[in-house]
């Protein structure tokens, strides 16, 4: 039985989810809170486990793997069917490409860790700190939004979704959460909604998770 380290609002721990459910994967899911007692990812229990101190991390028999697109990879090549990724060359490192701003140019700007050291350290206000947020989520989706126009509409996959929809629709979660202004993104707005008509990612979304509060 594989095993996720996750919590619920974790939007690289939601990565994972889709992933497993769009490859009919069973998983069982150990909750780490993120904001309890200091966060859990701190403790000397999960640094074991993760000396990284971030979600997701992955168990799959004796072997750990952290990074949420390293642990796709590792889903793909361990569990190829259905893969997440195209067999095309150039589809693949056009997604690839895609995924990669979301989850190495934009949220890491974003990411719990940053945003508590922008208010306790940098004594950054809320209005400011959202502003930010906003800003680096809305440069990000501009970028996402004008690598979409080769898809015209599709899915990533045949007539269906993987790697690229797994990390996308997490990052639109947080948006929302954060109130930014999708206005501008159409292509955006109409993937993620045929996304969230689809039971894997209804299953993995955060408010359909146990440790959901
Ligand atoms: N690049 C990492 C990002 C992991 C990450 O930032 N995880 C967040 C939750 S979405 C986390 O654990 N944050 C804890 C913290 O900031 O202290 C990945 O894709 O797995």
């Amino acid at each position: 039985m594989l095993r996720l380290y996750s919590y619920w609002r974790s939007s690289a721990a939601y990565r994972v989810r889709i992933a497993l459910n769009l490859k009919g994967l069973a998983y069982e899911q150990v909750p780490v809170h993120l904001l309890r007692d200091g966060g859990e990812q701190h403790s000397a229990a999960y640094r074991a486990l993760n000396p990284q101190g971030l979600l997701p991390l992955l168990v799959d028999g004796d072997r750990h793997v952290a990074q949420s697109l390293a642990i796709l990879e590792y889903l793909d090549e361990a569990y190829p069917e259905p893969a997440l990724l195209p067999a095309a060359p150039w589809a693949r490192a056009q997604v690839r490409s895609l995924a990669l701003h979301i989850a190495c140019d934009v949220h890491p700007l974003n990411n719990l860790r940053v945003l508590q050291y922008l208010s306790t350290q940098l004594s950054v206000d809320e209005t400011a700190r959202t502003d930010w947020y906003r800003h680096w989520v809305g440069l990000g989706l501009a970028a996402v939004e004008a690598g979409l126009a080769p898809l015209q509409g599709r899915f990533s996959l045949e007539g269906r979704p993987g790697y690229l929809e797994a990390c996308l629709i997490p990052q639109i979660y947080n948006a929302q959460r954060f109130a930014c202004d999708l206005s501008g993104f159409p292509r955006i707005l109409d993937l993620v909604a045929r996304c969230q008509a689809l039971q894997a990612f209804q299953q993995a979304s955060p408010e359909a998770q146990a440790d959901a509060q």
